[in-house]
């Protein structure tokens, strides 16, 4: 089926009108929020525009592939912004997900474009490119550009590749569509080279989040119908094995592999001792509003929320809200 092309066309009227942006995209950035700056990124800069990339935090070195001129600029307190006619904002709808860069890029008074694929949490989706159905951000930045008969060089389309791979899972999520096999055929008829990719993104975990890895599976709980298994990473031994914070999020992904499990949760305990929850869904078995009971979101079957509570109080409420919401399907 063809993409509904209007809100596309609509959105490239509202990107032509104007010649300065500034494009960010949430906290703790992944391949997809990376890779769809760098592709609009370019895709702006070919139509003559002045734009600046500013992120609430650095990029991950396994994304950085996305970035070869390191055009992403990493916000500072205090660093003026530069003036702009609109914030494009992608790979998020809410504002609170910019972190440190929420109340500089509101204090710019200029409008706020949202480019993204998670369910909406805005009141108004007007005038924003959001759509619910894409597998990623980047894809739907792809559809765009086509729409708007962009050309997309080899940088953007590795960053385009970035972004598909990872937030598809390696092509294996629910919203992996036959679009977005093709799409990824074109990438590689600019020159992509997967395993190349691959490599950059996948091949190059250290020891010690492995040793984490093994630290957290030992410490699986599951509940007594099997339906339910979660995780828990407290800080000391995160800290003790000398592990990073995001060489745990793949952790979760492990669970998946279980018998008869609906939901897998992973609890890890930030440095500041709060925690950081994360859930995935499986068997058409949705997460997004336990999420969002702890004022956290993301998508329909993976989703996860911010908890200020300690680690033992965060599992125990979470897991109740689990178990509530198990049973009421
Ligand atoms: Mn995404």
């Amino acid at each position: 089926m063809a993409y509904n092309e209007s809100p596309l066309k609509d959105f490239g009227q509202t990107l032509k009108v104007r010649n300065h942006f500034l494009i960010t995209t949430h906290v703790q950035p992944d391949g997809d929020g990376v890779g769809s700056e760098i592709a609009l990124f370019g895709f702006l800069k070919k139509l003559g525009k002045d734009v600046v990339i500013f992120n609430p935090s650095p990029t991950p070195e396994k994304f950085q592939i996305a970035d070869p001129n390191q055009v992403i600029q990493v916000f500072a307190l205090g660093t003026p912004l530069p003036k702009v006619e609109a914030v494009i904002v992608v790979d998020t709808n809410e504002t609170k997900m910019l972190g440190p860069l929420e109340a500089p890029l509101k204090a710019l008074k200029v409008p706020f474009l949202f480019v993204d694929h998670h369910v909406k949490e805005l009141s108004n989706v007007e005038g924003h490119l959001i759509d619910e159905s894409m597998s990623s951000s980047g894809e739907l930045v792809y559809q765009f550009i086509k729409s708007q008969s962009g050309e997309v060089d080899y940088d953007m389309a590795v960053a385009l590749y970035v972004a598909i791979v990872t937030d598809t899972g390696n092509f294996r999520f629910q919203r992996t569509t036959p679009a977005t096999h093709e799409m990824a055929a074109e990438l590689l008829r600019k020159g992509v080279k997967p395993e190349s990719v691959f490599e950059e993104l996948f091949s190059r975990d250290s020891v010690q989040k492995l040793k984490l890895l093994g630290e957290a599976l030992k410490s699986i709980e599951i509940s007594s119908d099997g339906s339910c298994a979660w995780l828990t990473i407290p800080k000391e031994i995160r800290i003790n094995i000398g592990a990073t914070i995001e060489d745990t999020e793949s952790f979760i992904g492990h669970l998946l592999i279980l018998r008869g499990v609906k939901i897998a949760a992973l609890f890890r305990e930030e440095d500041n001792g709060t925690v950081k929850l994360s859930l995935r869904g499986l068997r058409k078995q949705p997460v997004i509003e336990i999420a969002k009971k702890f004022g956290g979101g993301g998508h329909r079957f993976a989703a996860g929320a911010r908890i200020s509570k300690s680690l033992q109080e965060a599992k125990q409420v979470v897991l109740q809200e689990i178990e509530k919401n198990l049973k009421n399907r």
